[in-house]
């Protein structure tokens, strides 16, 4: 072996590659011809796919690599944004429509033989999410590359996304989603940048050279982070930012020393124990509490991204971090990232050197926190027991940032007792916690909720107190989602019509849908809008009697409501309404009905059993309505199975009227009400997050409202009385008969009590009872401009020419303003403060 081997070696780079769809059609092939899997011969679609994605990421990492340099070379300041969930759903069509590829590819793909469409469904959805909160980081991603902003994503590379769901006997069934099983050809992993995490052990304190005391967090078990990177593509415009997804591997010395000990299959065993940390997705899209697994995934996240981003800072600027808050910035996607806050001071402190002030001025000043919901219970706490045991470095951090920020509490509310342990970020009790939403706040310098009426909330109820102590941390940034991947690829043929008649500048402009204002007008266009629709609605039709055997006439109202199943999102109050209009249809009440096709979808987490009974009223009352032989087409009811991103893009665009029902004052925004806006549906929608936005830009008279207001369901609430109110309402009382006669569970007595029980108890805290009435006449007003088809779709247009405040390119310019103040950077040339 020769002694002097050069320490690097390095091809030179390569020659560009040709962005003409025939070379792209080419290099599949070859991908395709030389992968094992393609020559198998099996046709499998998925093997063709995986060779198309081959070939466009390698036109993705040129430009990535362009894209790293410039923000490089520009010293831009960066912002990291760490989620636990990033539900990006398929990523093809996503790269063609942003490569430019969009309408070339599949004629060359043709040209060999190959269709587009079937590579495109063969692609698995990336469900790392569990629903809102995941799909906005996706759809800020694409937002943040098209506008050049220097954002990462940081999260973590489950095995296990989000569990599919089969619906057998009416009742939700999981089942894994082993999404990784025919590999991810988008991912590209980067050992190099592994990053080492520590559990357990114990810390001493030790003075240093320089006499100061350090602590040493010792006989810690370890695990590996090693990151997988996903490009991301911004809209034609050479940018390429980064997806950083984590995988836990296990150390080596963990299994030598098990190893030496003589127990080398129990020590290659013990790997699990350390890669089960990134094995699974949690299903629960409300805090799952005191799973450890789930915070040592957190804590794993937060780690190992801090750790990426000081490393690059280290071997930039060696242990000068006088900059280092000029240049970062991190955005915390609700709590779940939040260890960020005490693991930034560990490593500044522990790793670096800096003293207390130093780190917390750095930590103050580059984190920012956004939270997704209202509801007091699904605020995350952890057990101070739990987090020690875990983690007790950081929760020597947390005592100290506590009590340091109970001596400012002191300052300004002296001898309080009362206001010091309603705001410290530790609840006392019997199994003390720690209050994750509070340690976010204190540690960041932003905090804001994702609707206007949210906004509020937080600042009167749930975080009064720190809004009194900070009113200028508190803001609001009104969610959006990417007409990329919304309007202009699930909806062609409507983008196709819109770009005829205004131009295509909304794809990356949406207020640009303004100018279809005054075509709403016009009759022609009010027909080819139609004719479109139509033909979105023919293929969801398609779609549900594939996969719901039920037939839904093109022609009907397709109301609809896609969302986890909640009981504050209220699918109970939708099922009830549908269970009235099978009432008048059946006492022959409605003499000329509005034919309506009602699709319900979501998924339950899997412990949530009120969640689950509603599913199964759901599809109770589907079989009954759909097999009554007198009823015919005039009403038609499905429960869509396995409701995900891939499915939301066929049923967006073909929706009639947005189910958007929550108890006021519950829903932090929703974005699903966007995506249906914007492809031309009409809510029917309670004051509500952004409900109450989208009624402002589109005007009261072009969407269908009804029920309490956030004030007045907490004033009901004090004398709800539901008995009395379906004592006095004929069709609710009807309904409640019906459903407690047993007619939806011939032969399972009792199905349905614990529902019929939550609408009758007069604690129920989301007034179901309260707005049926005010529902079912909202119903009859949207029922009633069904029947003039001009008026329903004057609606419809003027909804998507509504739409533009609801991207998230506006979202995201002001996040940039007001919290991270980014340059533009302009891979070919160009950054711009
Ligand atoms: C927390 C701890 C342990 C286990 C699970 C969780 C957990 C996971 C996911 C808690 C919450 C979530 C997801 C919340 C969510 O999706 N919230 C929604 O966020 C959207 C984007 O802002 C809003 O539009 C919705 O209103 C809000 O419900």
């Amino acid at each position: 072996m020769s002694t002097d081997t050069p320490r690097s070696v390095r091809f030179p780079d390569p020659d560009p590659l040709s962005m003409e769809a025939d070379a792209l059609a080419q290099d599949a092939r070859r991908y395709y011809g030389h992968e094992w899997a393609g020559d198998a011969g099996g046709g499998d679609p998925l093997d063709a796919y995986r060779a198309l994605a081959l070939a466009l990421r390698d036109r993705l990492v040129e430009r990535w690599r362009a894209t790293s340099a410039a923000v490089a070379s520009a010293d831009a300041r960066q912002a990291y944004y760490l989620s636990l969930e990033f539900l990006m759903g398929r990523t093809l069509n996503n790269v063609l429509l942003n490569l430019g590829f969009a309408e070339s590819a599949d004629p060359a793909l043709r040209k060999l033989g190959v269709a587009l469409e079937t590579l495109i469904d063969a692609e698995p959805d990336a469900g790392l999410g569990n629903g809102g909160l995941g799909r906005l980081a996706a759809c800020f991603l694409d937002s943040c590359a098209t506008l050049q902003l220097p954002v990462t994503g940081y999260g973590i590379r489950y095995e296990y996304g989000m569990f599919r769901q089969r619906i057998e006997h009416a009742r939700q069934v999981e089942e894994p989603d082993h999404w990784l099983r025919g590999g991810n050809p988008w991912e590209i992993e980067r050992p190099a940048d592994t990053r080492r995490v520590r559990f357990r052990g114990y810390t001493e304190f030790r003075p240093d050279a320089k006499g100061r005391m350090r602590a040493a967090w010792l006989g810690t078990e370890d695990v590996l982070a090693v990151p997988c990177d996903v490009p991301v593509p911004g809209y034609r415009n050479e940018t390429v930012n980064g997806l950083r997804l984590w995988r836990a591997l296990a150390t080596d010395e963990f299994n030598l020393g098990e190893f030496n000990a003589g127990s080398y299959t129990e020590s290659v065993a013990a790997k699990n124990a350390a890669e089960n940390i990134t094995m699974v997705l949690y299903p629960n899209d409300a805090s799952e509490n005191g799973k450890e697994l789930r915070l040592r995934q957190q804590y794993f996240l937060a780690s190992a991204s801090l750790q990426d981003v000081v490393a690059r800072w280290v071997a930039r600027h060696g242990s000068d971090f006088s900059r280092f808050a000029e240049k970062n910035r991190f955005q915390l996607n609700d709590t779940h990232p939040s260890c960020a806050v005490p693991e930034l001071m560990r490593i500044l402190m522990d790793e670096h050197d800096l003293d207390w002030d130093t780190a917390w001025e750095i930590v103050t000043r580059t984190t920012a926190y956004t939270n997704h919901t209202l509801l007091p219970e699904a605020l995350e706490k952890w057990s101070v027991r739990l987090f020690g045991q875990l983690l007790p470095r950081l929760l020597e951090i947390v005592y100290e940032i506590n009590a340091r920020f109970l001596t400012e509490v002191e300052r300004r509310w002296p001898a309080d007792h009362e206001q010091l342990a309603r705001m410290s970020l530790i609840e006392e009790g019997p199994e003390p916690q720690i209050r994750m939403a509070y340690l976010a706040i204190v540690g960041s310098f932003s905090v804001n909720g994702v609707a206007a009426l949210h906004s509020d909330l937080l600042k009167q109820g749930l975080f009064a107190d720190f809004h009194a102590l900070w009113p200028e941390k508190f803001n609001n940034k009104t969610n959006g989602v990417t007409q990329r991947r919304w309007l202009v690829a699930a909806n062609p043929g409507l983008s196709k019509l819109v770009t005829e008649t205004i131009g295509d500048a909304f794809a990356t402009n949406l207020d640009a849908l303004r100018a279809l204002r005054p075509h709403a007008e016009d009759a022609g266009f009010r027909q080819a809008w139609r004719r479109v629709r139509r033909a979105n609605k023919d293929r969801l039709s398609a779609v549900v009697r594939q996969c719901c055997g039920v037939s839904f006439d093109p022609d009907a109202l397709f109301d609809v409501q896609v969302k986890r199943i909640h009981e504050y999102k209220r699918q109970l109050l939708n099922i009830l309404h549908v269970v009235h209009l099978y009432l008048r249809l059946k006492d022959g009440a409605d003499r000329d009905p509005v034919p309506r096709a009602v699709l319900i979808g979501g998924k339950a987490a899997p412990g949530y059993f009120m969640a689950k009974r509603i599913i199964t009223l759901v599809c109770k009352v589907a079989e009954m309505v759909n097999g009554d032989r007198r009823i015919g087409d005039r009403l038609r009811v499905a429960f869509l199975p396995n409701y995900r991103v891939s499915a939301m893009e066929v049923i967006a665009p073909a929706t009639d009227l947005s189910e958007q029902i929550s108890t006021a004052g519950k829903e932090a925004s929703g974005t699903g009400n966007m995506k249906f806006m914007m492809n031309g549906a009409v809510t029917i929608g309670t004051l509500d997050g952004a409900n109450i936005e989208i009624r402002e830009e589109v005007g009261d008279e072009n969407f269908f409202l009804f029920g309490l207001t956030a004030t007045e369901v907490e004033e009901t609430r004090r004398h709800y009385d539901p008995e009395a109110i379906i004592r006095q309402d004929a069709d609710l009382a009807a309904v409640m008969a019906l459903i407690e006669s047993g007619f939806f569970n011939r032969f399972e007595p009792g199905l349905f009590d614990p529902i019929v029980q939550a609408i009758r108890n007069p604690q129920d805290p989301w007034l179901v009872a309260a707005d049926f009435r005010a529902f079912v006449d909202a119903q009859a007003r949207a029922a009633a401009v069904w029947r003039d088809p001009e008026a329903f779709t004057r609606m419809s247009i003027l909804n998507t020419a509504a739409s533009g405040k609801f991207s998230t390119d506006r979202t995201m310019r002001d996040y940039n303003a007001d919290i991270w103040g980014l340059p533009t950077v302009d891979p070919r040339g160009r950054t711009r403060p």
